[in-house]
């Protein structure tokens, strides 16, 4: 008797599946395809990210090759003037007359259109992105300080931050600090 129930046992297992195994089975496949394809889209989504960061990057060192060579201080006002409003000279009415960095307070390129080359010409296939740039006095024995811009003495450093927008969504931001010489 007890060898007649193993055998039947034995051929049960034999017959293969049983229908639940089956759904079981179809079930567990379906929810890996699933998740294989939710993982496709997430690194299609980090490759496109990764395509914007190294454009805000191009666009931030496009504003740091253009003030790289500028002075500090406006060369128009006299020797050892303390500098009390950042931003343009009256009669720098645009970004090809800037001659010093805190010309460039406020800057924003959307009012240009486009994100600005070193050169100073706008990137029209770049007009998605735009650039704003701040520019700020610090004080000099500790640059995490912040001095207003009408600040007496001036100081002799100045921080300067580039922030990257794209479709006005921020992507990147950087800053660095430029000694008055
Ligand atoms: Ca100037
Ligand atoms: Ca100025």
């Amino acid at each position: 008797m007890e060898n007649q129930k193993s055998k039947i046992k034995n051929q049960t297992s034999i017959q293969g599946f049983s229908l639940i195994e089956v759904l079981i089975a179809t079930v567990l496949v379906g929810l890996a395809i699933a998740a294989l394809v939710a993982a496709n889209g997430s690194f299609t989504m980090a490759n496109v990210a990764g395509a914007d960061l190294s454009t805000a990057e191009f666009l931030v060192e496009q504003i740091r090759e253009l003030t790289t060579m500028l002075p500090v201080v406006d060369p128009n006002l006299p020797a050892g003037a303390v500098v009390t409003v950042l931003g343009p000279e009256a009669d720098e009415t645009g970004v090809t007359l800037y001659d010093d960095v805190d010309d460039w307070d406020d800057f924003n390129s959307a009012s240009l259109g486009a994100p600005i080359s070193a050169q100073g010409t706008p990137l029209t296939n770049l007009a998605a992105f735009s650039q704003q740039v701040i520019v700020q006095k610090i004080n000099p024995t500790d640059f995490d300080e912040v001095w207003p811009d009408n600040h007496d003495p001036s100081s002799n450093f100045i921080r300067i931050t580039v922030s990257i927008f794209e479709n006005g969504q921020p992507i990147s931001s950087a800053s660095w600090i430029r000694a008055r010489y």
